[in-house]
């Protein structure tokens, strides 16, 4: 699969993002077709140490067994530590240049964009792709910025060429069409799986309606 194709359903989760074990969940958006996945633990109740290893460790398996690429949040030295397949980095983390120096060559490098500025200093810094958001509103991220909507994200897109783009931030189901007409190639999504009473269907229907996108 080309590195685009695998932002198609891009799954994210932390042991906080669920009631459930965090492994059901995974396991059941795996099943449901996910293309790839990161491990991002952060926030209230945020696992560290070793507690915060062994899930890592377990998650990548999990996702290997599904030949879905295992990505981590932030933590660079965790992401090498474990053998991660890339790393996905914000605005105020280590810096693209930095990362390549520390990790194999054929890592996953994503970085967070909000706006142009970003998009484009995150595309002439070699960044395999862009996660743009916030799109809606989200309750995920304590932290998220002011929501850009579609038109945010088609103002990226037209900034960046041909740059991978995953669209991140509040994502339903029925936002999935309107988000890659705007020009996105995949979106990325924790609540809408995490908190789903079956997020194996809730994946799999994800995976209809980007791939319904395609077929238009
Ligand atoms: N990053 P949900 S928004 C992890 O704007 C994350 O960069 C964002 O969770 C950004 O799908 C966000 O539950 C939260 O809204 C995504």
């Amino acid at each position: 699969m080309m590195k685009r194709d695998l932002l198609q359903v891009y799954f994210i989760l932390g042991s906080n993002n669920t009631e459930q074990d965090p492994l059901y969940v995974l396991e059941e958006a795996l099943k449901g077709g996910i293309t790839l996945f990161q491990f991002r633990e952060k926030g209230r109740d945020a696992l560290t140490g070793e507690a915060k290893k062994q899930l890592a460790i377990d998650m990548k398996k999990l996702c290997h067994q599904y030949d879905v690429p295992f990505l981590v949040n932030d933590d660079v030295d965790l992401a090498l530590e474990i053998e991660a397949d890339g790393v996905h980095v914000g605005q105020e983390d280590m810096s693209i240049h930095e990362v390549r120096k520390i990790v194999p060559a054929n890592w996953f490098i994503g970085v967070s964009s909000t706006n142009v500025r970003e998009a484009v200093q995150a595309k002439n810094d070699g960044a395999d792709y862009i996660g743009v958001g916030p799109i809606l509103s989200t309750n995920t991220k304590a932290d998220a910025k002011k929501p850009i909507g579609a038109e945010g994200l088609r103002e990226i897109r037209d900034n960046v060429g041909g740059l991978p783009i995953v669209a991140i931030g509040g994502i339903q189901l029925g936002d999935v069409i309107e988000l890659m007409r705007a020009g996105a190639d995949g979106i990325s999504i924790i609540s809408a799986i995490s908190q789903s009473p079956n997020p194996e269907s809730t994946a799999a229907t994800f995976y209809e309606h980007v791939n319904y996108f395609f077929e238009e």
